[in-house]
């Protein structure tokens, strides 16, 4: 057996994502960052490689991670490493060349450090011509209230990946209500516990599945808008 260092550049394809995956899971982030460059010199979108090697890389992850196979510090340098791939990535997501269309502030809700998902769902906007303004993870309500007076966006995007913590773009939906702010935003939310229903309970305009959804219901809800403005 040899202990010579795996040559990814070696790889065909299928190997080679493959070999992402475990890279990955191991949370070696120069690996997963090496691929993710090997891919797209091969001529994958930007895309693909996030769908087939990333985000599926991380979902398998995170069926260990909640099998108690393995922990946080490992599914955190698990999301570096998804991380390091995701900034090759991020220059060509953005840069699909789309009119400015709208403005969205953004931020995973308090008591909540999860931002995988919502900085994917920061690059499909930018990419699909939203300015974004990312305000990071665990923001308050006052937080929220302050960007959107600061930066008077058009949309307030929501992430939450937690049970205990997705009841809290409520508490923001509420406080907007209370202000009469409310009307004023498109309420868009996201995240893997969530779904139609719950996104209609608390208020929101829509739940959004993934990054490319969260795209394209922005720019629905915007054209809605204008259309809207436009008769009235
Ligand atoms: Co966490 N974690 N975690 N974790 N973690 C989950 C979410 C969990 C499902 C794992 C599991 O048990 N299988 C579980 C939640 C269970 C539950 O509530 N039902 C869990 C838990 C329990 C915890 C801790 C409590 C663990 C502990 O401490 N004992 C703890 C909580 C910390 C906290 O937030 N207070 C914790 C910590 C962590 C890490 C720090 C180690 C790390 C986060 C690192 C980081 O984000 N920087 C982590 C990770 C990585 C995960 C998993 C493995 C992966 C999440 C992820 O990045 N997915 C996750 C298991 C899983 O989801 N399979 C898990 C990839 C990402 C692309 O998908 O985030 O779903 P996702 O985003 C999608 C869509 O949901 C949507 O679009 C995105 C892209 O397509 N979307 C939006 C998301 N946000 C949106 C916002 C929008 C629109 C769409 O706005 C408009």
């Amino acid at each position: 057996m040899s202990d010579a260092p795996l040559d990814l550049s070696a790889l065909p394809d299928d190997e080679l994502v493959q070999q992402m995956h475990d890279d990955l899971y191991d949370g070696l982030a120069d690996e997963v960052a090496l691929g993710t460059q090997l891919l797209l010199d091969r001529g994958w979108s930007a895309q693909r490689v996030l769908g087939e090697a990333l985000v599926e890389g991380m979902r398998i992850v995170g069926v260990d991670f909640r099998d108690g196979i393995l922990f946080v510090p490992e599914v955190l340098l698990a999301a570096n490493s998804m991380k390091a791939g995701m900034a090759l990535l991020r220059p060509l997501l953005a840069l699909t060349g789309a009119p400015r269309v709208g403005k969205v502030v953004l931020g995973t809700v308090k008591g909540d450090i999860h931002d995988i998902g919502k900085n994917l769902v920061a690059m499909m906007l930018e990419g699909a011509g939203f300015e974004v303004v990312d305000l990071g993870i665990n923001i308050d309500v006052q937080a929220y209230i302050d960007a959107l007076s600061e930066h008077q966006p058009d949309i307030l995007g929501m992430s939450a990946l937690l049970t205990t913590t997705m009841p809290y773009m409520k508490v923001v939906i509420d406080e907007l209500t209370a202000r009469g702010l409310r009307e004023h935003y498109i309420v868009l939310v996201g995240g893997a516990p969530l779904n139609e229903e719950f996104s209609r309970a608390i208020g929101a305009d829509a739940y959004c599945r993934d990054a490319a959804v969260a795209a394209e219901t922005a720019q629905e809800l915007m054209e809605a808008r204008r259309e809207l403005a436009r008769a009235g």
